[in-house]
């Protein structure tokens, strides 16, 4: 298996929620290393660059709106197969659907502020990872 780096996001609602240390500690159950991390209130411009491949999506702004709501936590993390590794913790992406015990299932409210984000495929990550660090802020140990 490959060794992989993903990026994710603890949104607002699980930064409100006090529960970035629990979600931390799923990911690092699972053999996933956090190898950059920041606490970061996104400017609006940021969100929508972020998510510009939904831009056309009648729910944009409303995502916008919330991942602007409040404070995220951003990492970086790596492992065996980090993308879908992450991807299974997280659970689907409406809470009501995501299997029990997953990140999603056990602190999401809605569809909308459902608690982390995840890269979905290799250039996806690559490119998130880039958005918010440079290589040099990325520490593989
Ligand atoms: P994310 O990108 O945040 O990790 O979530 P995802 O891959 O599971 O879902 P995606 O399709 O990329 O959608 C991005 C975010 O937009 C919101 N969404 N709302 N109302 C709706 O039908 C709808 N569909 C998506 C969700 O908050 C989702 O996380
Ligand atoms: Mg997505």
């Amino acid at each position: 298996m490959a060794i992989e780096r993903t990026l994710s996001i603890i949104k607002p609602d699980a930064v409100a929620k006090n529960v970035i240390g629990q979600i931390v500690s799923r990911f690092e159950g699972a053999g996933l290393k956090v190898v950059a991390a920041r606490l970061t209130q996104l400017s609006r411009a940021e969100a929508e660059g972020f998510y510009a491949v939904h831009a056309a999506r009648p729910f944009f702004k409303d995502l916008v709106d919330f991942m602007i709501s409040g404070p995220v936590f951003v990492q970086v993390l790596e492992g065996e197969n980090a993308i879908l590794t992450n991807r299974d913790l997280m659970g689907a992406t409406d809470p009501k659907k995501a299997e029990k015990g997953t990140i999603r299932a056990d602190f999401a409210e809605s569809i909308d502020a459902n608690a982390v984000h995840g890269s979905d495929a290799a250039e996806t990550a690559a490119n998130e990872i880039a958005y918010f660090f440079p290589a040099l802020n990325v520490y593989s140990r």
